[in-house]
């Protein structure tokens, strides 16, 4: 049995960090991985030599991104920012994705690969959603379906076309980046979750499994397959 060494960027200055760390880490040790959370904080060649020993990289949730990445100003409903964390991810992504390592991009992640693609946000969905996409308070369990299309990878993981799922963003891909597109999407058009074309395995979603695995095994199967991916 491998263990693959899995590379998360550790979210700085969020209270809530050791929680979500212990999610995002439960899933995968569950998956059969080893975890590593890269610091922006460490050296250049030190970061060099840690992403390469990575089999696959995770970038979870956390703040906006700042609308300058995608040529916007910001407008009133976009929270808080952390530019210094935007840069370190986009490099990281970057390396990732030259080195074609499997990726599995959650809720802030999928943002931020929509925007390494020259995709752009929709800063504050709240005007115009149906159902309740910021909800906090009911992190474990589905607020809102979604519906999948079948011959996608996520499609082909999960085994079925429709799911239910729970929603912590009030922000949205709006114009999606070149070389990706939309493979799951909310009854209102959301974007819920997106593929890269033609790259070996990348899962993206808007949601956040590693909340409800617990509770709802079909979640767990994504972390199972992106664990597969980088043995
Ligand atoms: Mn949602």
């Amino acid at each position: 049995m491998i263990y693959p060494l899995i590379g998360i960027p550790a979210i700085e200055k969020n209270p809530l960090q050791p929680f979500m760390q212990y999610a995002y880490t439960r899933c995968l040790r569950r998956a059969g991985a080893s975890v590593q959370f890269l610091s922006r904080n460490i050296s250049s060649d030190n970061l060099a030599e840690t992403t390469d020993k990575c089999a696959g990289f995770l970038f979870p949730g956390g703040p906006d991104i700042h609308p300058k990445l995608y040529g916007r100003l910001a407008q009133p409903g976009c929270g808080r920012t952390d530019p210094a964390q935007d840069s370190f991810e986009l490099s990281l992504l970057g390396t990732a994705i030259k080195a074609q390592k499997p990726l599995f991009c959650i809720g802030r992640g999928m943002q931020l690969l929509n925007v390494a693609f020259g995709g752009t946000l929709l800063q504050d969905m709240k005007r115009r959603q149906e159902y309740p996409h910021y909800d906090l308070l009911h992190r474990a369990y589905a607020t809102h379906p979604v519906d999948i299309d079948p011959d996608s990878l996520l499609g082909q993981v999960l085994k079925t076309d429709t799911i239910t799922v729970n929603s912590l963003h009030h922000q949205a891909a709006d114009m999606i980046g070149d070389g990706l597109w939309i493979s799951a999407d909310s009854p209102e058009g959301f974007p819920e979750a997106l593929q890269i074309e033609g790259y070996p395995f990348c899962l993206a979603v808007q949601w956040h499994p590693e909340h409800m695995a617990a509770n709802t095994p079909v979640q767990q199967r994504l972390f199972q397959a992106f664990v597969e991916a980088c043995r």
